[in-house]
């Protein structure tokens, strides 16, 4: 069974003090972890006081980003090391916004994916809706050009550790979520493409979120498709009640 996640996205918003504060406001009316998992993402500098705040509740406190390289002279970065070290066992990698703004190829992505899994990260590799389908003959390949790149060359047993984010890029912080069948497909089409890459158990296993735009009028009918195994929420998880209500929609 895919246990759900609702994992919150802050991006670059909030300092330590609202970081810790939204924590303590929201970890004891967390579901246990074996019904929902709860995880949020926050900036880098916050990442350590939230583990510490989040202490003995199901919350896993997640990174946005890091490197491929455990340490070095490469100014700026994050060692996924020392991020699992630091308590924090969950990073994004290849948010939309990390690909659009600071210009990071699949390729890097994938050197990235590596690394966190080799240190122990659980990561949640995000991809938008560059993908096609085509159609030879009877049989249809599934093509997620993302997935295929970005997940390339991993073992079975670390793809188990890995979880999707299928975000549209243009659902993205714009208010105009995917319906729940378009969400719902773009889940679908992603899970073929692991099947298609490590096979059918391997593929069932992997959860796959759908994030753009996700809030509280929209997310039962969305965690409604078998197809959707839990969200990635931007805007709306930086309210602690909002949170809150997200989870226990
Ligand atoms: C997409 C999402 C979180 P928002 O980036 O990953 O943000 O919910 O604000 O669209």
């Amino acid at each position: 069974m895919r246990v759900p996640i609702i994992a919150g996205n802050w991006k670059m918003h909030k300092d330590v003090q609202e970081a810790v504060s939204f924590i303590k406001q929201v970890k004891n009316q967390l579901p246990p972890a074996d019904q929902i998992e709860t995880a949020i993402a926050g900036p880098t500098l916050c990442l350590v006081p939230m583990v510490k705040a989040a202490e003995e509740s199901p919350l896993k406190i997640m990174a946005e980003n890091c490197y491929y390289k455990n340490e070095g002279a490469y100014t700026g970065e994050t060692s996924p090391y020392a991020l699992y070290q630091a308590g924090i066992h969950h990073v994004i990698l290849g948010h939309s916004e990390r690909r659009t703004y600071f210009n990071e190829t699949d390729e890097l992505i994938n050197k990235k994916v590596k690394a966190a899994l080799t240190n122990g990260l659980c990561p949640i590799v995000c991809c938008d809706d560059t993908m096609g389908r085509r159609i030879a003959g009877k049989k249809v390949h599934w093509v997620v050009s993302r997935i295929l790149a970005d997940l390339h060359g991993l073992t079975n047993n670390e793809i188990c550790h890995v979880t999707v984010a299928y975000e549209p890029s243009w659902a993205i912080g714009t208010g105009e979520s995917a319906d729940p069948d378009q969400a719902a497909e773009g889940c679908y089409l992603i899970r073929q493409t692991i099947s298609d890459m490590y096979g059918d158990e391997v593929a069932n296993n992997v959860r796959i979120l759908y994030g753009g735009s996700v809030t509280t009028s929209n997310i039962n009918a969305l965690m409604a498709k078998n197809d959707i195994d839990g969200v990635l929420v931007g805007a709306a998880s930086l309210n602690p009640e909002t949170f809150l209500q997200l989870v226990h929609h």
